[in-house]
């Protein structure tokens, strides 16, 4: 046994949950800001909980990093001997019924660079608790089932901390000494200490309303640093629209006096849900049109909207423990999709979603890292904020609202709120209430949870002109995961049309109804396989499966390519008409990466390149899909649609394969450009305009791969006058390959060296570079001013992307890109954990590259394994990845 293996961290287990010992009836904190140290009293009213299976159980408090200067019992000073403390935890022995503890400590938020518990940021106090960082903060039972409610007084200086804000309601204020002055906020609702939050510092605000449907005014505020203020109106607007919408849709009103969003540079993360006092990650909260592109637009209308929802799911209602995240973020997901659909395009929105499961969250659930939507077991919570939690989890509640409709999962979800407002509760609970609500049962269903891994739904076709009937043979299949080599079949939610030959939708009736029942089912898969005839078909259909991708699997379906260029010419559901030409390219692009590892001639198929052309040349198609038709899939997506994976060879494909096409369409998309170059003048966040904008970027990619002057010439005219990011950051990508790139690269940077958050787009670009000098790149970007390794923006937008996205630049066939990740990993891992791990996970592919890149991650992997000091979040990537 090494060193690592005795001391190795240890994995929590659902099977292990008990309820909390001791219950709080309140607590009151209070904060002394200081810049060498900052002194936590906190006063905690404990009670028994009599449903603990010891009665005479110990009070262990969850603590980490704190300095214990006392602790006082019902007004006494308690003498040492009655209590442990550890690097963990504070353990108080012999307590009876109830007890009143009074403990202070001593922090160092200026020297906390993990971004968890307090820390500093330009100068200002932030705190991030969600999943364990109150423990940073004071000694606490520091669990999503301890629900209480708080007081909290901060006392800092008035000259550098002149706002000081808090979860609930603003009660009191004043002078407290001569420099200092104080706040003290009230949280009238129960709260878990995740749900903890402390803002001190100098900060502008921009402030707004909201009157509820019921007539209460709720105050909004924005705050930012004094030189953003100007970029706060469209997240303002976001949250005005996120209630209004909250209201109609789900019935849900906004239940405290104001709400307020401040925003950080320094986050580890997109945004967290605090009680009354969101904090945000900038990103998601700055936005202009010079500085912001529609994608980042939309970004923060998203996020706003997903915090905002928190408010009820997760806030209201939350967690009874750590395995059932996706309690409340799959449903909040589902929320802001839906939302987000509401307000911008349905079709292009669900796209978008698809596949960022698919490039993601696919890619995690045939990884080391797979795991279920409620996983069993994990070493590190944090770890576990992942695609599949956030985004299947989404899937999960989708599939409830496609087997319910939208009634019967409104339904559901008042019986939900009903049941559980004000309590900490589980998926089950969930799941009962949307069965309940509508006699369904989700048993079955609720495999979903517990399984991990891609199902892979299999489809045979059969026509029978004699007796007009069609039918299908579904079958489903799971591979195997980690810790679960078999799998139950799952509940499969299967929505499909069936369109004839000149591409109308077909009325459907299945063999045993009485009547046509409308163009597009919701068949359910519930067994290994399946038969579904459908009566009175004439004529040989296309079908049209998945429609509005009903389930989060793997179809698999032999399509013709002509029959694939029909339904993206026909099929009246957006998705699948995308989807076919997603299909008929990956087919293409298989097929070419198959080609270049045999070192053949690389051929562009005709079929393509018609149904492309009649594709770009439909003036009635919305542009946002036929730009969505014409994105390549990722590098990171193919290497998951092969057996093994040779990262050049796919590079070589794909990078064929968008010049064939760029040569093949050169005068549509010259047109195409031309037809939306002028249409948008004034910038506008609008859903029409962010549709031209996106087709005309997509031609404009394409037309200077063929490296043409005039195109070139094209691309430095729209980067010089471009009146919005978008645009502007669009050219730049297309030009920063070419010779002509160093200098936009330069003007660029010049231009936008002060904003933090343009900066990283600059970053991101040059960490994508497809030039084999990548890695040189990106190490003598490190050095750049604007880069720091302590802010967690710039670590993903530099480092982050060019191991998990610039997937031939990383696993480069030298091994130098591994070597690279793994020493910026041991450098992170000192600094703040959360964002080494995050970079950790660019193994994750390791176990399926070609033998001598495999043989090179798994050298990397184990010289990291070696370090006997990694975090626990570090720990658990590298060991899944080894295991
Ligand atoms: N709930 C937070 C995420 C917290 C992450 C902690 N490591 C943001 C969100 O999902 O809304
Ligand atoms: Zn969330």
């Amino acid at each position: 046994m090494n060193k690592r293996d005795s001391i190795a961290p240890q994995p929590i287990l659902l099977r292990d949950y008990v309820v909390p010992a001791f219950l709080l009836d309140r607590v009151d904190l209070t904060f002394e800001l200081d810049e060498t140290s900052t002194r936590v009293s906190s006063r905690l009213v404990l009670h028994r909980n009599p449903d603990h299976p010891v009665s005479d159980a110990d009070l262990v408090l969850d603590g980490h990093e704190l300095m214990l200067e006392s602790v006082l019992l019902d007004g006494e000073p308690m003498s040492t001997d009655r209590y442990d403390v550890d690097d963990e935890s504070l353990t108080i022995k012999g307590l009876g019924e109830s007890a009143i503890l009074e403990i202070t400590t001593r922090i160092e938020p200026q020297k906390n660079t993990s971004l968890m518990g307090l820390y500093k940021s330009n100068g200002n106090f932030f705190t991030q608790c969600e999943a364990e960082g109150f423990r940073k903060i004071t000694y606490y039972l520091d669990r999503p089932d301890v629900m209480t409610r708080f007081t909290t007084t901060i006392i800092a200086d008035r000259s550098k901390y002149p706002v000081l804000l808090s979860n609930g309601n603003r009660v009191g204020e004043g002078q407290y000494d001569r420099n200092r002055h104080w706040v003290k906020w009230v949280d009238p609702f129960k709260k878990p200490s995740y749900l903890f939050a402390l803002v001190a510092g100098k900060l502008s605000c921009l402030q707004d309303s909201f009157t509820t449907r019921s007539g209460r005014k709720v105050a909004l505020e924005i705050y930012v640093e004094p030189q953003d203020l100007e970029k706060c109106h469209h997240a303002m607007e976001s949250v005005k629209r996120s209630m209004k919408w909250d209201e109609d849709v789900y019935g849900l009103e906004y239940d405290l006096d104001s709400y307020m969003i401040v925003a950080v540079s320094d986050f580890n993360m997109g945004a967290m849900e605090n009680k009354g006092l969101n904090i945000f990650n900038t990103k998601y909260v700055l936005a202009r049109p010079e500085t912001a592109t529609d994608a980042d637009y939309m970004g923060v209308e998203a996020v706003i909207a997903h915090e905002y929802f928190h408010n009820w799911t997760g806030n209201r209602v939350t967690c009874r423990d750590w395995f059932q995240l996706s309690l409340k973020e799959g449903l909040t997901v589902f929320r802001d999709q839906e939302f987000t659909a509401d307000m911008t395009s349905r079709a292009v929105k669900r796209i978008d979603d698809v596949r960022t499961l698919r490039t993601a969250q696919f890619a995690e659930d045939a990884s080391p890292m797979a795991h279920p939507v409620r996983p069993d077991s994990y070493i590190e919570i944090n770890n576990f904020y992942t695609v599949t939690i956030y985004e299947k989890g989404a899937e999960v509640v989708r599939m409830y609202h496609t087997l319910l409709g939208a009634e019967g999962y409104r339904k559901g979800i008042d019986l939900y709120f009903k049941r559980h407002d004000g309590q900490a509760v589980t998926c089950d609970d969930f799941a009962a209430a949307m069965g309940d609500a509508n006699g369904f049962d989700f048993t079955q269903f609720k495999r979903w949870y517990s399984q991990a891994g891609t199902p892979v739904v299999k489809v045979v076709s059969q026509f029978d002109a004699a007796n007009q009937t069609y039918t299908l043979d579904i079958s489903q299949t799971c591979p195997p995961t980690p810790g679960q080599p078999e799998k139950l079949p799952f509940h499969i939610p299967i929505a499909l049309g069936l369109l004839d030959a000149a591409g109308a939708e077909i009325p459907l009736q299945l063999a045993g109804e009485a009547s046509l029942q409308g163009t597009t089912r919701v068949l359910q898969l519930t067994e290994a396989s399946q038969r579904f005839v459908f009566t009175g078909i004439s004529a040989q259909p296309t079908p049209s499966l998945l429609r509005g991708f009903s389930a989060p699997v793997k179809l698999d379906y032999p399509w013709t390519r002509q029959e694939l260029a029909f339904l993206m010419a026909h099929d009246s559901d957006s998705f699948c008409r995308w989807e076919a030409s997603h299909t008929l390219i990956r087919e293409v692009l298989l097929e070419l990466i198959a080609a270049a590892r045999a070192s053949e001639t690389l051929s562009l198929p005709g079929e393509l390149v018609d149904a492309m052309r009649r594709a770009l040349l439909d003036e009635a198609a919305d542009p946002a899909l036929i730009a969505l038709m014409f994105t390549l899939p990722a590098e990171t997506y193919l290497a998951d649609q092969v057996d093994e994976i040779h990262p050049d060879a796919i590079r070589t494909a794909r990078e064929y394969l968008r010049v064939a096409l760029a040569k093949a369409l050169r005068s549509e998309f010259k047109h195409t450009y031309a037809r939306f170059c002028g249409a948008t003048q004034a910038y506008r966040y609008a859903a029409v305009d962010i549709a031209k904008r996106a087709l005309k970027n997509v031609c404009l990619g394409y037309l200077t791969s063929l490296d043409e002057p005039a195109f070139i010439e094209l691309a430095q005219t729209q980067f010089q006058q471009a009146n919005n990011m978008t645009d502007s950051q669009a050219a730049l990508a297309a030009l920063v390959e070419l010779p002509q790139g160093a200098t936009a690269l330069a003007d660029f940077a010049n231009r936008w060296q002060d904003d933090p958050l343009v900066m990283n787009k600059w970053f991101t670009l040059q960490a994508m570079d497809k030039r084999a000098d990548a890695l040189d790149r990106v190490r003598a970007l490190q050095q750049h001013p604007a880069f720091q390794i302590t802010n967690p923006n710039k670590v993903y937008a530099l480092l982050a992307t060019f191991c998990s996205s610039n997937l031939a630049g990383f696993h480069r066939a030298d091994g130098a890109g591994y070597a690279f990740a793994a020493e910026q990993i041991l450098v992170l891992d000192k600094l703040n954990p959360q964002v080494a791990s995050r970079l950790a996970r660019s193994f994750n592919r390791w176990k399926k590259l070609e033998p001598t890149r495999r043989a090179q991650a798994k050298t990397a992997l184990e010289k990291l394994a070696a370090h006997a000091d990694l975090s626990r979040d570090v720990f658990e990537i590298i060991s899944k990845n080894l295991a």
